[in-house]
């Protein structure tokens, strides 16, 4: 854990950043359940147990005086016709936001809030999103060959609620249709019975 001086670091093009505290390592297993073509999940499961994405963070208090940051890197391939993605989460303190800042690669963030409203956007390096207070995020490699590299910033006593997402997926999903990402709606969406 940094103390309270100030600090610095970079994110060369490996999207690594030169210090951190955590590296946390999601694989495939992890995404259970999330993905529509069970037959090509539990195919590439058999295979090997990929690893989909990485998150390297510094340690802070979580509390509301202090800013997580970090950066996820999504690594690129499909399952079936569905990119390699974040599980995704709302935040445990639904009224915390976050800012995303692509560094390399080609995405989406899928989102959505629990009065129904959803959004897709796109990732390109430089591009800046910014995800309001009550919108749960992923994010989505759409690239067939370049890792997605995000930095990312949101309020200490954010916490995640993982759960919610689990039992009911995303409203929207983005597949591969001839090369090309595309939004559909996700067949398997089901209001989760409690929150
Ligand atoms: C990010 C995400 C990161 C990994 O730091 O945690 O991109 O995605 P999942 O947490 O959904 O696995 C963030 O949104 N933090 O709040
Ligand atoms: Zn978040």
């Amino acid at each position: 854990m940094h103390n309270a001086h100030p600090y610095t670091f970079d994110i060369p093009e490996t999207g690594i950043p030169t210090s951190y505290d955590n590296h946390i390592v999601r694989r495939l297993s992890a995404m259970k359940g999330q993905y529509r073509d069970t037959d090509a999940f539990n195919a590439l499961l058999e295979q090997d147990d990929r690893i989909l994405y990485e998150v390297y963070e510094f340690r802070r208090p979580e509390v509301s005086s202090e800013l997580l940051h970090g950066v996820s890197i999504i690594h690129p391939g499909r399952v079936g016709d569905e990119y390699f993605m974040t599980k995704g989460h709302f935040h445990a303190v639904l009224e915390t936001g976050e800012v995303y800042y692509c560094l390399r690669g080609r995405g989406m963030m899928v989102m959505e809030t629990p009065e129904g409203d959803w959004s897709v956007k796109e990732f390109r390096p430089g591009g800046v999103l910014y995800v309001p207070p009550r919108w749960a995020h992923r994010s989505v490699n759409t690239s067939p060959t370049e890792d997605l590299v995000l930095f990312f910033v949101y309020p200490g006593h954010a916490g995640h609620d993982y759960r919610t997402i689990e039992q009911q997926g995303f409203r929207k999903l983005v597949v591969d249709r001839d090369g090309k990402p595309e939004v559909i709606d996700n067949p398997r969406w089901k209001q989760a019975e409690s929150r």
